[in-house]
């Protein structure tokens, strides 16, 4: 079986799906007789979902009782959930792994098709960008990470960070009724912090992208956060006192990223979702301090060519001298494109470092690379539309984003 059948067990689907189904005590009888097996190949299943982490009575002469409520993430759990023909047709699913998007890149280059989705239940070596990492804790949050073949040149690929955090605000929403935003570009947030981060990362030739991988990091049941996180993070449990079942987040993202997705491979550009996104920009209509742009004054950007930040070059790709990389997107120091070794570059930072300088309630110096003014709204390409103090309108594409009053900070 190819990779993504790694792990499958139709069968113990199969007896999650029938105590699912059942309001009471379902007999092992029951069972064995609805799927065509044994008594005794349904206790062993039972005992495998058991070790998985399902809490299911066993009563002699009553059966078997699937204790409803709680949050198991499971391959199983998810295939139940996940009938589309190409998104997360196919589920690879680890109770621990380094990181799912170095895992996804490693079936994109065995040649797995589009719409694999990787999901860990934690992960040891979680990616943030420039290096950052990103805290994945076991059984708590939502790490996953879909393998993309986008039939279009690699200057689109950015617009895909921005896709892909509308579809998750959007699945927060249903699924918290929190009132989450988008933080352009790759950060989502309740109430100021963040909940969700966005790595994309892109193999790309010439004019041809081979793959992009977006992997996406959500704090659905998070109780507590390890201080290096900083005062910044939160879990949607910390919002509202409530958890939520994250198979089922994940399959409501991946509906919506599905629904975006599809209508910016049809428009080529965001306009089909600018109002929506506009709605939900954190960034709108605030002061905001943009570092390390690459951007002209008075928006001088040609149709189509604006460079989105946050797509990473992916390893092993060769990259033809000034070719592919576009601008404003920095290769992070040290990141030589050695397979195996991609380097996220979210932005060019001052003088090449990657400083996390979100936390920051600076005004720019208005320096070269920086800049400061009011939030407009992103533009069809996906760039940023900053008002300056002149009343100079800049489309930021690429840089990082702070946010005056944005992540707990009192405006
Ligand atoms: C991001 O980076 O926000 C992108 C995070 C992407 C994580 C997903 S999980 C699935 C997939 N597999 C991976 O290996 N990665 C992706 P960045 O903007 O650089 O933010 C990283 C910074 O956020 C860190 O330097 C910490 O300060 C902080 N941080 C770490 N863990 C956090 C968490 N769980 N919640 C909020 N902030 C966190």
């Amino acid at each position: 079986m190819a990779a993504h059948g790694e792990g499958i067990d139709f069968l113990k689907t199969q007896v999650l799906q029938s105590l699912k189904e059942s309001a009471g005590y379902l007999s092992g009888q029951a069972i064995a007789e609805k799927l065509g097996i044994s008594r005794t190949a349904i206790w062993k299943n039972v005992r495998q979902l058991q070790a998985d982490g399902y809490q299911i009575e066993a009563v002699p002469n009553r059966g078997y009782r699937l204790i409803k409520g709680e949050d198991v993430l499971s391959r199983e759990e998810l295939l139940l959930l996940m009938d589309d023909r190409w998104i997360a047709r196919y589920v690879v699913f680890y109770a621990e792994t380094d990181s799912t998007n170095v895992r996804v890149k490693a079936l994109a280059e065995m040649g797995e098709p589009e719409g694999t989705l990787v999901v860990a239940d934690c992960q040891v070596a979680g990616k943030g960008r420039l290096g950052r990492w990103w805290s994945s804790p076991r059984g708590t949050g939502i790490s996953m990470s879909l393998l993309l073949r986008p039939a279009f040149a690699p200057r689109f690929a950015p617009m895909i960070t921005l896709v892909c955090a509308l579809a998750v605000c959007r699945a927060i929403r249903t699924c918290t009724g929190l009132p989450a935003l988008i933080k352009w570009p790759n950060d989502i947030v309740i109430n100021g912090k963040k909940v969700c981060g966005i790595l994309t990362e892109m193999s790309s030739e010439e004019e041809a992208i081979s793959y992009v991988v977006v992997g996406i990091g959500i704090n659905v049941n998070t109780p507590e956060f390890p201080p290096e996180a900083g005062v910044t993070a939160t879990s949607c449990y910390l919002e509202n006192g409530r958890t939520v079942n994250r198979a089922w987040m994940i399959s409501v993202c991946m509906r919506e990223l599905k629904d975006c997705y599809e209508n910016l491979l049809y428009a080529k550009d965001l306009s089909g979702l600018l109002d929506e996104y506009s709605q939900y920009m954190v960034n709108k209509g605030k002061r905001v301090r943009v570092l390390g742009t690459a951007q002209a004054p008075g928006s001088a950007q040609a149709p189509g060519s604006a460079q989105a930040p946050g797509v990473a070059q992916a390893p092993g790709v060769a990259q033809a001298p000034g070719s592919a990389q576009a601008p404003g997107v920095a290769q992070a120091p040290g990141s030589a494109q050695a397979p195996g070794n991609a380097q996220p570059t979210g932005g060019v930072q001052p003088g090449g470092s990657a400083q996390d300088v979100r936390d920051q309630d600076v005004q720019a110096p208005g320096g070269s690379g920086e800049l400061s003014g009011v939030a407009m709204g992103v533009s069809p390409q996906g760039a940023l539309q900053v008002m300056d103090d002149d009343g100079v309108l800049h489309e930021v594409i690429s840089g990082e984003v702070s946010v005056r009053g944005v992540y707990g900070y009192a405006e």
